[in-house]
C-alpha cells in the first residue's frame, strides 16, 4: 500500500469518519491561516492502528458505492453481518489492512467471492475497500410512505388493459429471466426458445414472482423498484411501478382463494420494512418497519432486513422472513387496516426458502447458523429448527422429491461446503424422519446456490456458481433420485458452460429452472457484462444438451422463473 499523497491532509470528523481536503487549492477570502503545532500531536483514530492506511473523500465515495453494490447484501448496510461476517470497525481495525486486502482479493471457500482474482475488482478498488471497511459506515436515509408515493406510477390503468389474452403465447411456459447488470428481464417463450420481449426494470434486478392467476409478473430490483408486467398484452409490458425503499430483494403476491391477484408485497433491505400494495396497480397501502428485538437474545437490531417472502395456501397470509431478528412474520392481509401479524421466533439470519411438496410447511434457511427453520403455515407455529449438517444452507426454494428410503423429502445445498442435506417432510407416513435431516452427501463443491428437481423428473440438480474453480462453477452435478439410497451417491457432471461454447470470460452456471412440462431444465451461463452469456437447455431424461439460447441482448442472465412452476410453487 502506497502512502497517501503528500498533497492530502486528513481531518477527523465526528471521531472516526475521515474527510480529506487538498492543501494546494486557494483558501476562500483573505483570511490566511498561520502554521500551528496541532499537526505534530500524535493523534490516532479511535481503535485504528497507526500504520493503517486512510481514505480520501473521493475514495470514500467509491468505497461507499462498491460496498452498497457488492457487499451490503451479505454484510448489511450497517455491517452487522448476516450471510457474510460482521464488518463493524471494532473487528476490521483489529484484522488490519493487509488481512482485509488479501481476503477481498482471494475470497474464501466459505462463500466470500474472490473479487480480485476473478477480475471483478481492480487492485486499486480492493485497496479502497479494505480501507473503507475500517471507517464507520454511513447510514442511508429513511424511505416512508411520502417517498414511496412519489415513485408510484400506473402506466396503463386497469380499465385500459385487455379483457382477454391478446397474444398467442402459452403464458404458463414463459420464463422471466433476470438480466442482472442491465436492469432488465427477458421474457423467453419456453416452447420456441425465442425472446418475446426485453423489459426495463429496477437496478441489478433480482427475482420475479407471478400472480395467482398467472396474468401479472412482479419483478423486484435491488434498488427496491417493483415492476408489474401484464402478460395478457399483445407484447407484455410494464403497467405499474413503485419503489418500496432503497434496497430490496423480495416480492410476492396473494394466493389464498378469494384473494388471487388482489395484493402484492415487497420486502426491503433498506430501510428494513415491508410494503403491502394493491395487486392491480401497485398502489402502496401499508408500510411496516421490521426493526425490533432479536428472537433469541431479545436485543434491539437497527437493520433487520426482509429476506424471503412466500404466500400461504392455507390462510390469507404473507409469510415474511426477517433476517437479522430471526422472526417469521405471518401477515394477515384479510384486514390490512387493522393488520394482524403473528410473529414466530425461528432462528437468526433467515435467508431463502420454500414450501414442502404439500405447500403447508415453509422451510427457510438461517444460513449463518447452518440451520433450517420449519414453519407450519396451517397452525402458524414453528415446527422445528434443524442443523443441516453443512455450512451455510442456500436452498433457493429447495427441491421436493420422494426418496427411495425416506419418502418425501426437501433438499438444500450449501454455500459454504459441498454438502447436500435432505430433510424428511412426511409426518404421516414417515413420522420418524419428518423434520430431521435424513441424509447428507457431497455434491460438486462449495459455492452452491440452487438445487432443483420437478415432480416429473428423476434427477436432482445442484449448481456451484460461487466455487472459485472455473471448471466447477461452470458445471452442475446431477443425482439419480432412485439411487439416493446409497451412502455416498454418485453424480454425473454436466459441463454446461462448455456446452455453451463461450470463448471469453469465466462464466458461472447458475439456477436450474424446469419448463412447465418438467421434461427440460434451463441453466444460466452467467458471464461478465461485457462478454457473451447464454442459457443452456438440458433434456431431463437423457441429460444431453437440447438447446443453447444465445442473443446479444442476453446480458448477465441469472435467475429464471417459469410462470407455471413459480405461481404453483412447483420445485
Ligand atoms: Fe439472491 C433469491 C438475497 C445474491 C440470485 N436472494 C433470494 C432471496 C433473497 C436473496 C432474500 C429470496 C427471495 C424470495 O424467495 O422471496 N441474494 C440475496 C442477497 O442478499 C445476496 C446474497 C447478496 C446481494 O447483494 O444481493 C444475493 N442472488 C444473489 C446473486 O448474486 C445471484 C446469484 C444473482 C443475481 O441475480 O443477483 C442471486 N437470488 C437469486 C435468485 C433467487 C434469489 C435466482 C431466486 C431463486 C428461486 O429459485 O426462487
Amino acid at each position: 500500500m502506497k502512502p497517501l499523497t503528500k498533497f492530502w491532509k486528513t481531518t477527523l470528523i465526528a471521531g472516526t469518519a475521515l474527510a480529506v481536503f487538498p492543501l494546494s487549492g486557494a483558501i476562500a477570502g483573505d483570511y490566511k491561516t498561520a502554521d500551528n503545532t496541532l499537526g505534530k500531536l500524535g493523534l490516532t483514530i479511535d481503535g485504528m492502528k497507526t500504520n493503517d492506511p486512510i481514505l480520501t473523500t473521493e475514495e470514500f465515495k467509491t468505497g461507499k458505492d462498491i460496498f452498497f453494490q457488492r457487499c451490503a447484501g451479505c454484510h448489511g448496510v450497517l455491517r452487522k453481518g448476516a450471510t457474510g461476517k460482521a464488518l463493524t470497525v471494532d473487528i476490521t481495525r483489529e484484522l488490519g489492512y493487509d488481512y482485509l486486502q488479501a481476503f477481498i482479493t482471494y475470497g474464501s471457500p466459505a462463500g466470500m467471492p474472490n473479487w480480485g482474482t476473478s477480475g471483478e475488482l481492480t487492485d486499486a478498488e480492493i485497496s479502497i475497500m479494505a480501507r473503507y471497511i475500517m471507517t464507520d459506515p454511513p447510514q442511508p436515509p429513511e424511505f416512508g410512505m411520502p417517498e414511496i408515493m412519489k415513485t408510484w406510477r400506473v402506466l396503463v390503468a386497469p380499465k385500459d388493459r385487455p379483457t382477454k389474452k391478446m397474444n398467442n403465447l402459452d403464458i404458463d411456459n414463459i420464463f422471466s429471466v433476470t438480466l442482472r447488470d442491465t436492469g432488465e428481464v427477458a421474457l423467453i417463450d419456453g416452447d420456441s426458445y425465442k425472446i418475446v420481449t426485453i423489459i426495463k426494470t429496477g437496478y441489478a434486478v433480482h427475482i420475479s414472482r407471478i400472480s395467482a392467476s398467472g396474468r401479472y409478473l412482479y419483478v423486484i430490483g435491488r434498488d427496491a423498484k417493483v415492476d408489474m408486467i401484464d402478460l395478457w398484452m399483445k407484447v407484455p409490458r410494464t403497467v405499474a411501478e413503485v419503489k418500496i425503499g432503497t434496497e430490496a430483494r423480495s416480492v410476492e403476491t396473494s394466493k389464498f382463494p378469494g384473494y388471487e391477484d388482489k395484493y402484492a408485497i415487497a420486502g426491503a433491505y433498506w430501510p428494513p420494512q415491508y410494503v403491502i400494495m394493491d395487486g392491480d396497480t401497485l398502489k402502496p397501502i401499508k408500510v411496516e418497519s421490521t426493526r425490533g428485538m432479536t428472537e433469541d437474545t431479545q436485543v434491539y437490531h437497527p437493520e433487520p432486513r426482509v429476506a424471503s417472502i412466500v404466500a400461504s395456501h392455507f390462510k390469507p397470509e404473507f409469510i415474511v422472513s426477517v433476517k437479522e431478528t430471526g422472526k417469521v412474520l405471518m401477515i394477515d392481509y384479510s384486514d390490512i387496516k387493522n393488520l394482524k401479524v403473528t410473529e414466530i421466533p425461528a432462528e437468526r439470519f433467515l435467508h431463502d426458502g420454500g414450501f414442502d411438496s404439500t405447500g403447508r410447511y415453509f422451510l427457510v434457511a438461517a444460513n449463518a447458523r447452518n440451520k433450517v427453520a420449519i414453519i407450519d403455515t396451517k397452525t402458524d407455529k414453528l415446527v422445528k429448527v434443524v442443523e443441516t449438517g453443512g455450512v451455510k444452507p442456500h436452498p433457493g426454494r429447495g427441491a421436493n422429491f420422494i426418496h427411495p428410503v425416506y419418502g418425501q423429502v426437501w433438499a438444500t445445498s450449501h454455500l459454504g461446503d459441498e454438502t447436500i442435506s435432505l430433510i424428511g417432510t412426511d409426518p404421516v407416513k414417515h413420522p420418524d424422519q419428518a423434520w430431521n435431516v435424513v441424509q447428507t452427501f457431497e455434491g460438486l463443491g462449495g459455492g452452491a446456490l440452487f438445487i432443483k428437481t420437478n415432480p416429473n423428473s428423476d434427477h436432482l440438480y445442484v449448481d456451484a456458481p460461487l466455487n472459485p474453480d472455473a471448471d466447477l462453477s461452470g458445471s452442475v452435478a446431477v443425482f439419480d433420485i432412485s439411487k439416493l439410497g446409497k451412502d455416498e451417491p454418485e453424480f454425473k457432471i454436466l459441463p454446461i458452460a462448455k456446452w455453451a461454447k463461450i470463448k471469453k470470460g469465466q462464466p458461472r452456471v447458475v439456477q436450474g429452472e424446469f419448463n412447465k412440462a418438467g421434461d427440460e431444465i434451463w441453466f444460466s451461463v452467467w458471464n461478465s457484462k461485457d462478454k457473451d452469456s447464454a442459457i443452456v437447455v438440458v433434456d431431463d431424461k437423457t441429460l444431453k444438451l437440447k438447446h443453447v439460447i444465445k442473443d446479444p441482448r442476453l446480458v448477465t442472465p441469472t435467475g429464471k422463473f417459469n410462470v407455471y412452476n413459480t405461481r404453483n410453487d412447483v420445485y
